[in-house]
């Protein structure tokens, strides 16, 4: 039989921390609420959680990173909304964001998880951030905890 190993969604005494972009912030700011509420279901005390606001997707993965290199948390969590039709540079955007936020995770070996919203419209940004598609700031909470345990568990090994 092979050993499985699997994250659990309890976050325990893990430590995050948030990192979100003002651009779009009416989406932006619905996906951290949602992101911060699943934290808090999860167990995590937002006493001991830092979110760290900064100017656009672009900017993202370098305050991953230094937030990162504290040592202080065990995952940051990306939050972000790229959304297409008010972007002509739309494809640069996204893949300043997520080859940048894979590379930070790589870098640094911490989940860094990519909770950036990549939409053609604002409607369906505002449906995937607490709408009628759920909330991606929760799923990527949710992520960022079960990637925690999971780490966890193969560096016990
Ligand atoms: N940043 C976003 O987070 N979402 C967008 O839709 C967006 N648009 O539309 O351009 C955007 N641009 C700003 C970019 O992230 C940087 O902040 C800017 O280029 C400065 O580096």
């Amino acid at each position: 039989m092979p050993e499985i190993l699997t994250g659990s969604h309890d976050a325990g005494d893990a430590r995050f921390g948030v990192v979100v972009s003002r651009f779009n912030e009416p989406v932006t700011e619905r996906l951290l609420a949602g992101a911060l509420e699943a934290l808090e279901a999860h167990g995590v005390d937002l006493d001991q959680t830092t979110v760290a606001w900064c100017p656009g997707a672009v900017e993202i993965p370098l305050v991953a990173r230094k937030l990162a290199g504290t040592g202080s948390y065990d995952a940051i969590i990306c939050i972000g909304a790229v959304i297409r039709g008010e972007t002509p540079h739309f494809d640069a955007v996204c893949h300043a964001a997520s080859d940048g936020t894979a590379r930070t995770a790589l870098d640094m070996g911490l989940p860094i998880i990519f909770g950036v919203l990549t939409t053609d419209t604002a409607e369906q940004a505002l449906a995937r951030s607490g709408g009628k598609k759920g909330n991606k700031g929760t799923d990527a909470a949710v992520a960022a905890i079960e990637m925690v345990n999971l780490l966890r568990k193969i560096e016990r090994q």
